[in-house]
């Protein structure tokens, strides 16, 4: 017989989850005196493969002095150490044949070495901690191996005591890039090995427990918690001063207590008491179960207002420091986020200690990830194959057991992306009888057979409002569809956030309002994960020369990599605000309606301040008397003027929060009344002759080019190229993905050839009152085009403009814009209106736009995207300025409230930029006057544009009315 022979797995190939480490527990950080940091100056040495170097370093004595320098915790390949960041989405950066990894096994030897403290070691045990590393490592104190271990974004222990020496221990650490549990980590991320988290040395003296598990409900009928702290491995007290708790360990006592929810965080402080060890606690009580089909807290159905957030910094990659965490969170609740769900991986400890302090509700997910089998038909999917599922339950286990003392967490999270199996099962049976007193989530598996809630990611408006009638499709099989259409229904992913948009976030919260089983959703994602980058500014997916990589999809987050909010983030905080302020349908423009959207908080913590403008300027402010509304609760509350302008309500911080100052706007609303002055059209420009004399013809403060009819000059300031646009630099939206079923119109656009449309001009028609310009628009190769006629018209001050637009043959996509562009010299860089503002918006992303009057430079207009796509555009203006230094320029007033746009490129030169750095200021600042503009939609990852934001090719007719300023 011929057997081919198979040596044995080296243990990075194996399918376990390591071996030589401590049981799960959960983490807390050590008092002081009981804890030294590892952190700090290693030794550092890269090999291209596994087996590169022998084991000698680990060795006390061995000479690393001439190895480089490595920062711990942190990634060698954003250290100049050697390697190079790589990004994949979904498919797998090596050939898939589970469980063996590539002989291209990048693998980084660390060392460092320390002496003890001077009271080190005591009596008791001391444990060395890993918080993360990734993929893998094998460890060794002294020489001595301690084992090793997989799962890179969990906590990894190993008793060390017995070997520890007062002074010049060597911990040595190997660690390979790709090990068995790389392909259990398949998240859409950067690839980024190394010791990326803490490296802790614990003290655990005698008589300390090995483990403790708090236990605190809260009963919403009587107002009572219920605390009960198991202990394993010692005994001791439950002592919370403030409530005058003091009880033994594993027995239960109920005291009146202030409920904690993400609205109201209240923590009560206390001890957990050993003989060996003091552990400080902080306890939050609340009951989270699913009642009537509606996920409750504290007896209440909640609304996730939530994003995803993976842990990231454009520096450091995924070793983020505290003041990053506690920045990342403070944002989240200034922008009225109020869930996080940690995808797809539990997040640094300490990140769940910022939640509970501050309020937000977690979803916690495990380390879990098996996307890439998805292109091969889930065939050897590890989820499915019960010789993974040790290494399932690890993970599982060293999730739950970390986390599970977190008043924020409420719910578990299997994973990310692995289709369906029995492993999944096993993990969700075993979390259950850990941990009965939180939900279970999954979303990869539509038969829901593993979980208490129905999740989903990217559905479209419609399919969500079937859902919310619990009348959605069903699955296949009659008794799991009847049992799903029982749960609650949340998006664990949703409005892609990937470069200008998302679009469409209002109409979803309006299905949350409506539909009780919709229970919000989690934006994707929290930043882009931009990598600072010398050339590119930032960096994405193949600036690292990968062979495999996904591009900027890598880029779609509501914060920029430096994480300064993008439009997006501004659009979903005004979506999701928990106060609504709208004006009294019919009852005049005097008043406002007030509602509480909160689930638990009443308006205490709320000053609310009126303002009243007329044409942006401010004419009076003072205060708004509102009564103190209940979750739910609305009043109608009049405005204390009559008049004509616009009223703004805000509803600020009253006082100083842990995460934002007094005077914070948490919600606003706008009432317009009447025809007020800004608002109305402008009077008609009529009067003027228009001459014809050497080659230029000129109407009013208007000349123009006698042979082609184009403007070039508007008093002094000269004009280049008026014309009809129809163009945009498609958003990543527009592009669209492959697996989304709509239409995707910026491919389609650019097939038509609307980047590249070709003005003929037909007449030139000098009458009594007007200059009448004829036109064709239409790009080469195709019969459809656009019959565009310019009207211009004069009064001597003011220049009119009239446009129309006629479609010709059969148009089967929307236009991305409908307009005009021109070009003024680079020194008219000062921009004013009166409009929307003071960022960005489009047709179905404009909710946050604010009424009033705007005034910065064309660069400050300019929304930096990581790849350069359409952006900028005002929406709703009524009239917009271009000046120079000393106030000289060009007004345009529109015949229609219009979108204004202006840059210091080409929407051509914004298309064919790869990275900001590109984008280069020439001599012309162009401006986009548009009646109209296509929406935004989410289709980089969900739903294309909603029909009513669609700019379908139509007749259109729109005018404006130019003057010079200054
Ligand atoms: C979904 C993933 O869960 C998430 O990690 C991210 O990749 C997101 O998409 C898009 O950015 S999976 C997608 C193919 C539906």
């Amino acid at each position: 017989m011929n057997r081919t022979h198979t040596p044995a797995l080296p243990w990075y190939e194996d399918m376990g989850p390591g071996s030589g480490g401590l049981e799960p527990r959960a983490w807390y950080a050590g008092s002081d005196s009981g804890r030294m940091s590892l952190n700090g100056e290693w030794r550092f040495r890269l090999s291209p493969g596994a087996a590169a170097h022998d084991e000698s370093f680990v060795r006390p004595g061995f000479d690393a002095s001439g190895w480089k320098k490595l920062a711990v915790p942190g990634h060698w390949v954003l250290q100049g150490a050697g390697g190079a960041p790589a990004y994949t989405n979904v498919v797998y950066p090596f050939p898939v044949d589970p469980p063996r990894v590539p002989a291209e096994n990048p693998t980084g030897d660390h060392v460092r070495t320390f002496d003890l403290p001077g009271r080190w070691p005591g009596d008791g045990e001391v444990v060395l901690r890993f918080d993360g590393v990734e993929s893998c490592a094998r460890v060794w104190l002294n020489g001595q191996e301690l084992g090793h271990f997989k799962g890179s974004r969990l906590p990894h222990e190993f008793a060390v005591g017995g070997l520890l020496r007062a002074e010049g221990n060597v911990l040595a650490v190997r660690v390979h890039q790709w090990s068995s549990g790389s392909y259990l980590e398949d998240q859409d991320q950067w690839w980024l090995p190394g010791i990326f988290r803490d490296v802790t040395l614990l003290e655990r003296p005698q008589g300390a427990p090995r483990d403790f598990f708090v236990h605190a409900g809260y009963d919403h009928r009587d107002g009572s918690g219920t605390l009960r702290v198991e202990c394993d491995g010692a005994e001791g007290r439950i002592v919370l001063p403030e409530l005058g708790v003091d009880v033994a360990t594993g027995e239960a006592v109920t005291v009146a207590v202030e409920p904690w929810t993400a609205e109201t965080p209240r923590l009560y402080d206390g001890e957990l008491v050993t003989a060996g060890e003091r552990i400080p606690l902080r306890v939050g009580f609340r009951t989270v179960v699913v009642k009537d089909g509606v996920i409750r807290v504290n007896g209440r159905r909640v609304l996730f207002r939530g994003v995803n957030r993976h842990e990231f910094h454009p520096e450091t990659g995924r070793t983020v420091d505290a003041a990053t965490m506690r920045r990342d969170l403070a944002l989240m609740k200034q922008h009225n986020i109020n869930a996080v769900r940690t995808s797809h991986y539990p997040p640094h400890p300490a990140f769940l200690d910022l939640c509970d302090e501050l309020g937000l509700w977690v979803i916690d997910e495990c380390d879990l990830e098996t996307h890439g089998f998805a292109g091969l038909e889930w065939r050897n999917n590890p989820v499915d194959d019960e010789r993974w599922t040790p290494a399932l339950l690890d993970r599982a286990a060293r999730m739950v057991e970390r986390d599970k003392n977190h008043a924020s967490v409420i719910i578990w999270s299997l994973g990310n992306e692995c289709g369906s199996g029995r492993g999944l099962t096993a993990m969700a049976k075993w979390i259950r009888g850990r941990d009965p007193e939180r939900l279970v989530h999954y979303e990869g598996d539509l038969s829901c057979r593993d979980v208490d809630l129905y999740s989903r990611m990217y559905p479209a408006h419609a399919e969500v409002e079937l859902i919310g009638k619990r009348a959605e499709e069903p699955w296949g099989d009659e008794e799991l569809d009847a049992r799903r259409r029982a749960m609650p229904f949340i998006m664990c992913e949703y409005g892609h956030a990937m470069g200008n948009g998302p679009g469409g976030l209002s109409e979803y919260q309006r299905l949350f309002e409506r539909y009780e089983r919709c229970q919000g959703g989690f934006v994707w994602e929290w930043i882009d994960h931009g990598i600072a980058h010398p050339g590119h500014g930032f960096a994405y997916g193949g600036d690292f020369g990968e062979e495999l990589h996904d591009s900027n999809f890598v880029c779609d987050g509501l914060l920029f990599p430096d994480r300064t909010p993008s439009p997006g983030l501004i659009e979903y905080k005004k979506v999701v605000e928990p106060v609504r302020i709208e004006p009294v349908a019919g009852a005049g423009a005097c008043a406002v309606r007030i509602s509480n959207g909160y689930d638990f908080a009443g308006l205490e913590h709320l000053d609310f301040v009126w303002s009243y403008e007329v044409d942006g300027a401010l004419v009076e402010s003072g205060a708004l008397d509102v009564p103190d509304l209940a979750p739910g609760a609305s009043a109608e509350v009049g405005l204390p003027m009559e008049g004509d302008g616009v009223w703004t309500v805000r509803a600020v911080l009253a006082r100083d929060t842990a995460w934002g100052e007094r005077g914070h706007v948490v919600a606003w609303g706008q009432v317009e009344a009447g025809a007020a002055g800004a608002a109305g059209a402008p009077a008609a420009a009529v009067g003027e002759r228009p001459e014809r004399s050497e080659g230029v013809i000129t109407l009013g403060a208007g000349v123009f080019d006698a042979a082609t009819g184009a403007l070039v000059r508007l008093g002094a300031v000269p004009v280049e190229g008026l014309r009809l646009d129809v163009w945009r630099a498609p958003t990543d939206n527009d592009n669209g993905a492959a697996w989304e079923p709509d239409e995707r119109y910026g491919l389609r656009w650019r097939e038509l050839g609307l980047h590249r449309m070709r003005h003929r001009t037909d007449a030139v028609e000098v009458g009594e009152d007007a200059l009448v310009v004829r036109t064709r628009v239409a790009p080469a190769g195709v019969g459809q085009g656009l019959r565009t006629a310019y009207r211009w018209t004069a009064d001597g001050e003011r220049l009119g403009l009239t446009v129309s637009v006629v479609p010709e043959g059969e148009w089967r996509v929307p236009l991305p814009r409908l307009g005009i562009r021109f070009g003024l010299p680079a020194a008219y860089g000062g921009a004013r209106w009166f409009g929307g503002g003071p960022g960005e918006a489009y047709p179905d992303t404009r909710s946050a736009s604010v009424l009033g009057r705007w005034q910065m430079s064309v660069d400050a207009m300019q929304t930096p995207y990581v790849r350069p796509q359409e952006n900028g555009a005002r929406a709703d203006v009524r009239w917009a300025e271009l000046t120079d230094g000393s106030g000289v320029g060009v007004r345009a007033e529109g015949g229609a409230p219009f979108w204004f746009t202006a840059r210091r490129w080409t929407s051509e030169q914004l298309d064919a930029a790869e990275h900001v750095t590109e984008l280069r200021a020439g001599e012309t600042v162009w401006v986009n006057l548009d009646h109209a503009v296509q929406g935004i939609g989410s289709q980089s990852c969900g739903p294309g544009v909603l029909p009513e934001y669609r700019l379908d090719a139509e007749a259109a007719e729109f005018s404006f009315v130019f003057s010079a300023t200054g």
